[in-house]
This record gives structure tokens, sequence and C-alpha cells, in this order.
């Protein structure tokens, strides 16, 4: 059977982003059926940013627990953390001897996340999507949903196994493609309609977590930025209006409409409609899942004794792909 990878990283609570953008999706694979599907916290990607450790363990923790919460059943998807499974970083270490660095000079998220302080930014930001590429050629994964952010590291991970191939002269890993479809791929900052929504933004007031109280996700609708518009009849009205367009867009991947079919249905609606009428919406979709994390985060063993579980059923897949990759290279073993 084929195969789908992806990931999360606990470097934060999750946010709507990652459930629109990520899990939603990671759960449609699951349940389709057509796919073998793995999904990974990835802890070892977490820490090329400075990570608390005891902050590391939560939330290494609250991001399984929003898996399982949110329909990933640990007994059709193997569910486990990255680091409990060596050959990812052992791999990883191959593909950094792979990349090029001029590559990786082309990320626009490392330029992004590093700013004006390359020099200061760990060694590990700068190889990261080195590892990534890993974490899926690893399962020889064809299919890896998601969000927009994620696109050109995916399709780094098509260069480097490439580039293996021919370096070696063989056939052995396979292309992969990132799988980005529907609405609210990206979505974006409450309060900066040109940034994207993330974990580990300044202000929490600019995301929705996937554990804010209903009282919560309420005020920051609320306050979320627009323009003083009201929404327009057509798609083509959301032109120039970001912030519009992304409460547009997040109620589309909330209820399962598509843009087009949200703005026939608010076509000329206020804010003080659209807004509360948005954050029902999320409330209904959000609540059910935050009260399960509640209850699993109760429960740290449990969470625990299934990513053990999920790293066995990794590794058996990952061995014997390292071991061949081993001697593909040279290395005796
Ligand atoms: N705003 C977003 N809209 C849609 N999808 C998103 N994803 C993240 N943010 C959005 C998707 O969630 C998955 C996991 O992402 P990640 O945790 O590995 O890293 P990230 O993309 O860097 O996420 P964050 O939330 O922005 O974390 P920080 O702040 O720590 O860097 C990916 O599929 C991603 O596309």
């Amino acid at each position: 059977t084929p195969r789908v990878f992806s990931g999360i990283k606990p470097s934060g609570g999750l946010t709507l982003g990652n459930y629109l953008g990520a899990i939603k999706r990671f759960v449609d694979w699951q349940d389709a059926g057509t796919h073998e599907t793995i999904y990974c916290v990835v802890d070892l990607h977490a820490i090329t940013v400075w990570q608390d450790p005891k902050e590391l363990h939560a939330a290494t923790r609250e991001v399984a627990a929003g898996f399982i919460a949110s329909g990933i059943d640990p007994t059709k998807s193997i569910l486990f953390n990255q680091s409990q499974v060596s050959a990812h970083a052992e791999l990883g270490w191959i593909f950094s001897c792979v990349a090029r660095v001029g590559w990786m000079n082309r990320m626009t998220q490392f330029k992004d996340k590093a700013g004006a302080n390359a020099e200061k930014v760990s060694l590990g930001l700068y190889a990261y999507p080195a590892l990534m590429a890993a974490d899926i050629l690893i399962y020889h994964a064809t299919h890896v949903p998601v969000g927009e952010d994620q696109k050109q590291h995916v399709e780094l991970t098509r260069d480097i196994a490439q580039k293996f191939n021919h370096d070696y002269k063989v056939d052995f890993f396979p292309e992969t493609e990132p799988v980005i479809e529907g609405p609210a791929t990206r979505v974006m900052n409450l309060r900066d309609g040109t940034k994207k929504m993330s974990k580990s933004g300044e202000s929490d007031m600019e995301r929705i977590n996937m554990t804010d109280t209903a009282d919560t996700i309420a005020k920051k609708f609320k306050k979320a930025r627009t323009d003083p518009e009201p929404l327009p009849e057509t798609l083509d009205g959301l032109k120039g209006r970001p912030e519009a367009r992304n409460l547009v867009d997040i109620y589309a991947g909330l209820s399962g409409l598509t843009d087009e079919q949200v703005i026939a249905e608010y076509a000329g609606a206020g804010w003080g409609r659209f807004k509360p009428a948005l954050a029902d919406l999320a409330v209904e979709k959000l609540a059910p899942i935050s009260t399960e994390m509640a209850r699993l985060m109760n429960d740290p063993a449990e969470i625990d004794r299934i990513l053990g579980h999920g790293a066995e059923q990794a590794r058996a897949l990952a061995e014997p792909i390292l071991k061949e990759a081993y001697e593909i290279v040279g290395l005796v073993r």
C-alpha cells in the first residue's frame, strides 16, 4: 500500500491553522483507507528553536492528544513522536550530505524565521528541510498532506530523492508530492491578514488555539482585524481584502463549504452578523475536540503508551529502508 506521512512540531499548542491546514486532512486520509497513514509529532524539528524542556514535554503530549481528539485512531494510523525512531535522524544526516547549501538558501521559511538574525540561529533550523525529507522518505511515503507554507519543503524532498537516486545510480526513493487541497490551506493571523497564523506568533490574540474556551474564541473573532466593508456579493470582491478573505476561508474550512458557498450565504452581510456566526461555528467544531484533548492530557501515561506503540510500528517500517540506504551509500554495517 502507498503511504502518507505528515507531522506537526510541538513548538507550542495547536492552532486553528494546524487543525484546518493539516490535522483535519490527516483524518480524511486515514478514513479514506487508500493509504497507510503515518503521523508524527516532530519533536526534533521543534528544538531547532529553543524549547523549554518541560514545555516541550507538555507540548508533545498536547499535539498527540490533538491528533487523537480530532479523529486520528492509533489502531488505523501509526502515531508516534519522531525522536523515538532514530532512523529519521540517521537518514537526515545522509540527506544533509546530499542536499546543497544553495538549495537551503532558497527556503523562504528559513528566511522568514531567521530574519535579520541569520548568523545567530541554530544550524538545525537551517538544515531542517533535510531532516524533513528523511521523515517522509524513511517510509517511502509518496503523499504528504501539508498547509501551503510547507509546499517548498516537500518539493525539496523530491529534489533530495532525485539527487540521491542519481548520485548512487539507484531507483530507491520515490517521488513525493505535497497534497494541498481545499479551503484554509493557509490560515492567516487574525491581527494581520498578510501573515500566517502560527503557534509561536507573538500575541495570543492573533491565533485561535485548539484549547481556547468558547468565550476566548468569540472574543478573538470579535476583535479580529477587518476592513469596514460588508462581505461582497461574489468571491471576486474579496480581492485585496486579506482579512476578509481569511475569515471567509476559515468559515469554509470549518463548515465544509467552499468559499463561494460561504459568500453566497453571507453576501452583503456586515461583520456584526458574520463574526458571531463564525465564532459559533468554530466553537461547535472545536469544543468537542478540546474537551477530549483535556481528558486525554489528564492521562499522560496513556498518551506515552500510544506514542511508544506507534514508535515500535514506525521502527519496523523504517529500519529495513535505512539499512538499504546505508548499503547503497557504502557504509559497512
Ligand atoms: N496558518 C496555517 N494555515 C494552514 N496550515 C498551517 N500549518 C501551520 N500553520 C498553518 C500546517 O500545520 C502543519 C504543521 O506545521 P508545523 O508545526 O510543522 O510547522 P509550522 O508550519 O511552522 O507551524 P506553526 O504553527 O507556524 O509553528 P511555529 O510557529 O512553531 O513555526 C504543516 O502541515 C503546516 O503546513
